[in-house]
């Protein structure tokens, strides 16, 4: 049965992490694919590396399909590569425009090794497992913090719960929206406000940029407002709505994914809403520069050190539970094998044959189950 010990690594491994610390990209590549995969040891070799893990500055990107996310994304990378600074780029996307290669254009393309430009970008798929995607990405992060990116930006396809957590696990998060479409109220409906260290109201090219800008900046100016005052929380939901010029239904369940964004970024951070072009880069430079203030605020707040406190225990709790999960489905798959064709077992309950798989897993917690 599992060990509860970490397995010691395989030669081969003990030569991959050897390359990796020898900054060979092919290494890190490969260590990515092995965790991606939970390919037998991956725990293993992400222990034997966490020691490096700690110095890269991380962002999560996200906002609506189309809002031009990959796009800003490569930007931002573009003016960090500019100021020397490597760039490591995750895309949690199967079909992100990163897979085409072009964004970056020729030299960088996805899984690309070319990490002579300093930036390294890897497309993730999402995966279906419960907190999968937020411990794979997070596993992937590590390994670009360990191999000594220095700034790492996550970009999510989406603003689904689990990506919402993806995009709040970095730093400082960044949502980015665009004109058409009534992305405001969108933002209010799907929790974005919560989490947003930073707006980016980006194809500013288009019609109706400032008026999106000035709707966000009411609505974070009433939820500052009623943060401060003692009445509950809940009265925000009418806020955000009366500022959107919408009937009140739009904000009915606006949960929060990771609690309140306040006490995150902390020090009274006001959270910047920056308008850009990301396919020219116009006002890239100032989203880069709102990034690193936020950064900076963390830092001197001490939030910095509490946050990834935080996303260090829920990382823990996160391989805690996918540990026991595995353990789990090992003693089912054993069971199935002795019992499960057994045709009396259709006439046990459910529970009866949970029981019993439990206790061959703990058998010293099955006499004081029940
Ligand atoms: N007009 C305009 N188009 C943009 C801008 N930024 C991105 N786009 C385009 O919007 C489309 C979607 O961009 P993409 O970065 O793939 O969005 P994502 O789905 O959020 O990652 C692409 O065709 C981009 O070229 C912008 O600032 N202005
Ligand atoms: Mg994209």
């Amino acid at each position: 049965m599992n060990d509860p010990v970490q397995a010691p690594l395989t030669p081969s491994q003990q030569s991959l992490v050897e390359k990796f610390r020898g900054r060979q990209p092919l290494a890190l590549s490969r260590c990515i694919s092995l965790v991606e995969n939970h390919r037998p040891g991956f725990e293993s070799v992400l222990e034997e590396l966490h020691d490096g893990v700690g110095s890269a500055r991380r962002v999560g990107i996200t906002g609506p399909p189309g809002a031009g996310k990959s796009t800003l994304t490569a930007a931002i990378a573009r003016t960090y590569r500019d100021r020397g600074l490597t760039v490591g780029i995750i895309a949690v996307d199967p079909s992100s425009p990163f897979t085409g290669g072009a964004l970056l254009g020729d030299r960088v393309r996805m899984d690309d090794l070319a990490t002579t430009e300093g930036i390294f970008i890897r497309s993730m798929a999402s995966r279906g497992s419960h907190g999968g995607l937020a411990a794979a990405t997070r596993e992937a992060a590590d390994l670009l913090d360990a191999f000594g990116f220095d700034r790492i930006l996550l970009e999510t396809v989406g603003v689904g719960q689990s990506e919402l957590e993806v995009a709040s696990s970095a730093d400082s998060t960044l949502v980015v929206l665009v004109p058409e479409s009534g992305d405001g109220i969108q933002a209010m409906k799907a929790g974005l406000m919560e989490v947003a260290d930073l707006f980016a109201v980006n194809k500013a090219d288009r019609p109706g940029a400032d008026r999106l800008k000035k709707e966000i900046e009411v609505v974070l100016a009433l939820r500052t407002g009623s943060a401060s005052s003692h009445v509950p929380g809940h009265h925000g939901v009418d806020l955000s709505s009366i500022a959107a010029g919408r009937t009140p239904d739009i904000t009915a369940d606006h949960g929060s994914v990771t609690g309140a964004k306040e006490s995150r970024s902390a020090g009274e951070w006001a959270v910047p809403v920056l308008k850009c072009v990301a396919s020219t880069g116009e006002g890239v430079l100032e989203i880069a520069a709102g990034l690193d203030n936020h950064f900076a605020r963390l830092e001197s707040s001490g939030r910095l050190e509490t946050n990834r406190r935080e996303q260090a225990m829920e990382h823990a709790r996160l391989v805690l539970e996918r540990s026991v999960g595995r353990r789990a489905m090992d003693a089912w798959n054993v069971w199935l094998d002795a019992t499960g064709r057994d045709p009396a077992v259709g006439r046990r309950s459910p529970y009866a044959i949970s029981r019993e798989v439990y206790g061959s897993l703990w058998p010293e917690s099955a006499s004081s189950a029940d």
